[in-house]
C-alpha cells in the first residue's frame, strides 16, 4: 500500500493486486505476458506497479524506485474480454493510443468493482 500512500494529492480511487498483460502497443499487437501487478486507479489514470522481485516478496517496492507505467483513461474503452483470453473474470482496456491491456481476478467481484471504477472515471472524461 506504500504505492497508494505516495499518491494520496491525486484522490486515489481504488488500489489492489491483477494479473495483468499488454496485448497491444500503438495498435500493433504484443505477445501476451501474464503477470501480477498492483494497479492504481488515480486522478484520470490507472498505474501499474511491478511486483517487488527483492528478497521479501510480499512486499511492494516504494512508488518512487519502482518501474511503471501509466494509462490516461481519457477516451479510453472497457470490455469484458470473454474472446481475449481463456481466463474467466477479464476485462479489456483499450487507450486512444491504442495501447491494449487485459486485466483479471480470480475473485468475481473484484473485477467488476474495478471494471466499474474505471468505467466511472472514464465516463466523467467524457463529459468534460
Ligand atoms: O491468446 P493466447 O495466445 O492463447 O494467449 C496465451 C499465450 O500468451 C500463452 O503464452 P505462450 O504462448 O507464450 O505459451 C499464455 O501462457 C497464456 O496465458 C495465454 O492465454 P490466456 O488465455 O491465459 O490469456
Amino acid at each position: 500500500a506504500g504505492a497508494a500512500l505516495t499518491l494520496s494529492s491525486q484522490e486515489v480511487q481504488k488500489a489492489g493486486q491483477l494479473n495483468r498483460t499488454k496485448i497491444a502497443e500503438g495498435g500493433r499487437k504484443l505477445r501476451k505476458s501474464w503477470g501480477v501487478s498492483w494497479v492504481v486507479l488515480a486522478g484520470n489514470s490507472l498505474i501499474f506497479y511491478k511486483e517487488s522481485k527483492g528478497p521479501a516478496p510480499t512486499a511492494w517496492c516504494p512508488a518512487s524506485s519502482c518501474p511503471e507505467s501509466s494509462v490516461d483513461l481519457r477516451g479510453a474503452a472497457l470490455d469484458w474480454a470473454r474472446e481475449l483470453s481463456s481466463k474467466k473474470n477479464v476485462i479489456h482496456l483499450r487507450t486512444v493510443t491504442g495501447n491494449e491491456f487485459l486485466l483479471q481476478s480470480d475473485q468475481e467481484a473484484t473485477i467488476q468493482e474495478w471494471a466499474r471504477a474505471i468505467r466511472g472515471v472514464i465516463r466523467r472524461l467524457d463529459l468534460e
